[in-house]
């Protein structure tokens, strides 16, 4: 049995952190049998979730789960999910993921720790979780403060929080586009089947559109029909929510 350490859900989502969502959404397109904890990033051995155990071995990032995953033997779809794709839409399926987890994911991280009107909607599951791990309820306001701190100094140091907030959204709605573009008319982002890029995709895009959060990258997605019906979609076959 595969035990996933992950955050906690909230607003329907899977998760907080769209890579646990990833992780999560992953491990039921390809129906393995898992259980999920709360796992605790500071014990991470890399300092961050989402991390699995599996057979006595631990196997942190999402990425790195996936691909372990997928290489085994006893896969329950017979074969990986991206069994057959050509060498262009793997290409193409890199590209898109690369685009979500190293460069979108910023912004949609400075619109929960950075604006404030985000930062009063993200806070709370955030609460909950510092209190989970332990934090007394009279110093979880002061820990997750500490935190947001932390995590806008990182998004300051990795560029995007040198932006503006306006240029930050403006940048976000340049990828959603490509996202949207790309996938067209397609049921899954290569095709007819889903792949793994789908759990990225589908994890990033319902960060968006299932949190309460307002923003312009949520004012996009509700322009774009293919975007919203894909999310539909996916959450109809893997995520029915309380399941
Ligand atoms: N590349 C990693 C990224 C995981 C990640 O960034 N997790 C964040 C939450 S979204 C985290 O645990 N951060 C805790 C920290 O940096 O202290 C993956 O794909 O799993």
């Amino acid at each position: 049995m595969i035990v996933l350490h992950k955050y906690i859900a909230a607003w329907g989502l899977p998760d907080i952190s769209p890579f646990c969502s990833k992780t999560e959404i992953y491990l039921r397109m390809a129906g393995w049998a898992y259980t999920t904890k709360t796992g605790d990033s500071r014990k991470a051995p890399k300092g961050k979730l989402p991390f699995i155990e599996m057979d006595g071995q631990t196997i942190c990032d999402s990425s790195d789960i996936i691909d372990a995953l997928e290489a085994r033997a006893d896969h329950p779809q017979g074969g990986p999910l991206d069994a057959g794709l050509s060498l262009a839409d793997k290409a193409a399926g890199r590209a898109l993921q690369s685009m979500l987890e190293e460069h979108f994911y910023f912004i949609t991280a400075w619109n929960r720790w950075g604006n404030d009107a985000g930062w009063a909607v993200y806070q709370e599951p955030l609460l909950q979780y510092v209190k989970q791990m332990g934090i007394p309820a009279f110093a979880a306001g002061l820990v997750t403060g500490l935190i947001r701190r932390d995590v806008i100094k990182s998004i300051r140091n990795q560029g995007m929080g040198r932006h503006s907030e306006a240029q930050i959204n403006a940048i976000g709605v340049k990828l959603l586009t490509a996202l949207g573009d790309w996938l067209g008319d397609k049921p899954y982002m290569l095709g007819e089947q889903p792949r793994t890029l789908d759990a990225t995709a589908y994890a990033f895009l319902i960060g968006i559109w299932d949190a309460p959060i307002n923003s312009p990258l949520k004012a996009y997605m509700q322009s774009r029909p293919n975007m919203v019906a894909y999310c539909e979609r996916m959450k109809a076959r893997y995520w029915q929510t309380g399941s």
